[in-house]
């Protein structure tokens, strides 16, 4: 069993695959605190996890023609200037069982928590790829990460970013060795991931074993045959993976974590919390409520925590307070978010479903029955 040797998950945690492991954290945990204590963050395996030395752990950076290549162990990594930010990392099917209840999806069944915040501390990767003589190039070139995990063909997992993503000191690209102050645990990379912020979580590769420059997108499977959106119409006799880019920045995002789906909640007044998110580093400057279907809105609160401008890698949580209408049995509560670039979400899932059911973000639904 290639999987015998997988580390102790959090009891808590949502299983939604034992082997490989998927699980996220229930709703009413998520949200319990901005930063994701590590034990409860999701995770997303496609493969077994490597228990990998430290002692003996390298990081190969491939240099470009005629120049260095590196071969780094934990220590070289520990002398690049340490950055610290704070990202939420997001799967491309969070919420995916939304999508497979209108029309069915191939994929694992995500509700809405494939999605955690960390402060993400270690070398900036344009530093790194610096050190080994890389520069911006004027031609198309990506950033391939190869992990240390692998399939028993021997195939490693795989992805890449645009190498002007990962030039550029502003999208704060990270080779993270540090989750919230402690050493990245296995579930999550140990020794070394990537962070993008902003960026799918598919790109973040854990278990990080090689970096090279390519004039192609890696030919990961993740890469090229998965991890992309395509039109409603498309289904698996039609689709051509080659003719859509691959998921980068994702599209803005809400959901309600409590109350929960099918709760009773008292009448008087309702609490309603959730978390909002956008790609591209784009801030969320607004969450419309609905307690009627859609039909009529209030503005939720935002948290207070701070924001850069075209740099808000993580989410905002949100709450509202508002009297119960009055007489009502149950409620339809709703929630949208808006971006600094007021991209909106769509309000059903019907526009947007897709055959792998990634990038479900439509409004976010919640029904409850309102206690006698
Ligand atoms: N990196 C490796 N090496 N292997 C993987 O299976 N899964 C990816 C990404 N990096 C993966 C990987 C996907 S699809 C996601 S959503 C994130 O890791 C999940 O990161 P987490 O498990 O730390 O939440
Ligand atoms: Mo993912």
């Amino acid at each position: 069993d290639p999987y015998a040797d997988d580390p102790i998950r959090h009891p808590a945690l949502k299983v939604n695959s034992q082997r490989p492991f998927n699980a996220e954290p229930p709703p009413e945990l998520l949200t319990e605190n901005y930063i994701t204590p590590n034990p409860i963050f999701f995770t997303r395996n496609h493969l077994p996890v490597p228990n990998l030395d430290p002692d003996t752990y390298r990081l190969h950076v491939v240099g470009p023609p005629g120049g260095q290549s590196l071969c780094l162990s934990l220590d070289d990594l520990y002398q690049f200037p340490k950055h610290e930010i704070t990202v939420t990392l997001q799967c491309a099917g969070n919420r995916r069982s939304e999508m497979t209840r209108f029309k069915e999806v191939r994929g694992l069944e995500w509700s809405a928590g494939a999605i955690s915040t960390a402060r993400w501390a270690g070398a900036r990767l344009c530093d790194v790829l610096a050190q080994a003589g890389h520069q911006l190039s004027e031609t198309e070139a990506h950033v391939c990460f190869e992990g240390l995990d692998s399939d028993p063909t021997g195939t490693a997992y795989g992805a890449s970013i645009p190498l002007a993503r990962a030039m550029d000191p502003e999208a704060e690209v990270l080779l993270a060795y540090e989750m919230n102050g402690q050493p990245l645990p296995r579930d999550h990379g140990f020794p070394v991931r990537v962070v993008v912020p902003g960026v799918v979580g598919a790109r973040h590769v854990k278990w990080l074993g090689k970096v090279s420059v390519e004039p192609e997108e890696s030919y990961s499977h993740w890469q090229r045959r998965d991890y992309k959106g395509f039109s409603p119409c498309v289904d698996w006799d039609t689709v051509d993976f080659d003719s859509a880019p691959s998921i980068q920045e994702l599209p803005v995002q809400s959901a309600i974590t409590q109350p929960k789906d099918g709760e009773t909640i008292e009448s008087g007044e309702v609490t309603v919390k959730g978390y909002a998110w956008s790609g591209g580093g784009r801030a969320v400057v607004r969450v419309d409520v609905s307690l009627d279907g859609g039909l009529t809105w209030q503005v939720a609160e935002l948290d207070r925590e701070e924001q850069r401008a075209r740099k808000a890698w993580a989410w905002r949580l949100w709450q509202l307070q508002a009297p119960v209408p009055a007489g009502k049995k149950e409620l339809n509560i709703v929630c949208k978010a808006v971006d600094d670039s007021y991209n909106v979400q769509p309000d059903t899932v019907a526009p947007i479903w897709n055959l792998r059911g990634v990038l479900s973000n439509a409004w976010h639904r919640v029904h409850v029955h309102v206690a006698p």
